[in-house]
């Protein structure tokens, strides 16, 4: 499971009652583009693994902004980024997680959305987001994203929000949900989109291409896996570009750096987002680059909303590409670390405060279910 360190709300003992051995973690108070030295890293370490687990993976050493629009300290937060990587090799951390997603890193509209069974879910509501966008925001030439139909149906959006819920919305967009390096104010906001008026997803590719050719021989010399988380959700938004949401996406970046240690973050819940994206056979398609996994899965509607499923439901076929992943597994003779990811808020989690998605009694839901789906496919082919 993932751990957001001293500060989460849910405690590494519990993670470990969960029945985790392995903590996805990351330090998350060094900010973008500064070195992760040793000693801050063994002083992680050692906190894990007092509590009887081991740091299996670095989730995220982010990538600055700098670097993703290859301006300002480019050169310099690629060179801690190095030092980084050395430093995580050095205490035995070799699985690092990243994203290229320009400005925010996962988005959603509703952090609590009321399921039928009175548990709480994330979700992506396309009007709300054009609400947002178009009304709110007031992005200039945001209106020329969406069809008329779509700005109709934001304005009716606009008209039932009160004030409170209008902040909320503005909140759960742009305030950094937990694991975002980044968080701002509107006018804050709007600056940092205008740094990419001039990079299209090509740029925005060659800067990706970039920043691996420049680290991955790093990666390489410490044994380490870099593992891209892709886009999420797996489309453009706020006229950003978008380089990480389909397997040809993917398939762009491995050819560009053929290099072993240029990997990916299998992210079932973001991939999944795409009825384009055929899940189970991209991990046959990948099944030499997935270095870590990331399971849940969401339920997308005509209109573009989508939200977190419980983790055996919705669009993504768990039971398929489980069987693949351990098919894979099992042909690199390896273990491929393996978090669930996101749960909804449930149970006695919902007269707390938790940290949205990352809830100890949801995720511990599907890792029980997940574990269980794994141990049978494991024992009907004989493992
Ligand atoms: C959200 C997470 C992301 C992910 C980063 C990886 O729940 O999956 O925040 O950690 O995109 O860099």
């Amino acid at each position: 499971m993932r751990w957001y360190g001293p500060d989460d709300l849910v405690s590494l003992a519990d993670i470990r009652q969960a029945g985790c051995n392995g903590v996805v973690s990351a330090l998350h108070h060094i900010k973008n583009g500064e070195v992760w030295t040793i000693e801050e890293i063994q002083k992680r370490k050692a906190e894990i693994e007092a509590a009887g687990m081991e740091w299996s993976v670095v989730e995220s050493l982010p990538v600055s902004e700098a670097i993703k629009t290859r301006s300002g300290d480019c050169e310099e937060h690629i060179e801690n980024y190095r030092t980084s990587l050395k430093n995580l090799a050095a205490c035995g951390i070799k699985i690092i997680t990243y994203n290229f997603m320009p400005v925010l890193d996962w988005t959603r509209t509703d952090l609590a959305y009321e399921l039928e069974d009175g548990s709480k879910a994330l979700r992506f509501e396309r009007a709300a987001f054009i609400t947002f966008d178009v009304l709110m925001l007031k992005r200039p030439g945001a209106e020329k994203c969406y069809s008329s139909e779509e700005l109709g149906r934001a304005e009716e959006v606009l008209a039932q929000l009160s004030d409170d819920q209008k902040l909320t919305l503005q909140r759960n967009i742009i305030a950094g949900l937990p694991g975002s390096e980044e968080s701002f104010t509107l006018q804050q906001f709007q600056e940092a989109l205008n740094a990419y008026e001039n990079i299209d997803a090509e740029k925005l590719r060659s800067n990706l291409i970039f920043f691996l050719e420049q680290i991955i021989p790093t990666a390489e010399e410490n044994d380490i896996k870099m593992v891209i988380h892709p886009d999420d959700p797996p489309y453009p938004i706020l006229g950003l570009p978008r380089i990480m949401s389909t397997a040809a996406d993917a398939e762009h970046i491995f050819n560009a750096v053929p290099s072993s240690s240029n990997g990916l973050c299998f992210c079932t819940g973001s991939f999944g987002v795409r009825a384009d994206n055929n899940l189970p056979e991209m991990v046959i398609r990948f099944k030499d680059r997935i270095n870590f996994i990331h399971l849940r899965s969401t339920r997308r509607n005509e209109f573009g909303d989508f939200y977190e499923d419980n983790h055996m439901e919705g669009d993504v076929d768990m039971y398929a590409v489980v069987k693949e992943l351990i098919a894979v597994m099992q042909e690199r003779k390896i273990f491929i670390p393996m978090r669930p990811d996101h749960g909804h808020q449930m149970l006695d989690d919902l007269k707390k405060r938790t940290n949205p998605g990352y809830s100890a009694i949801g995720r511990l839901r599907g890792l029980a279910e997940l574990r269980g789906l794994e141990l049978g496919i494991m024992r009907s082919l004989g493992s």
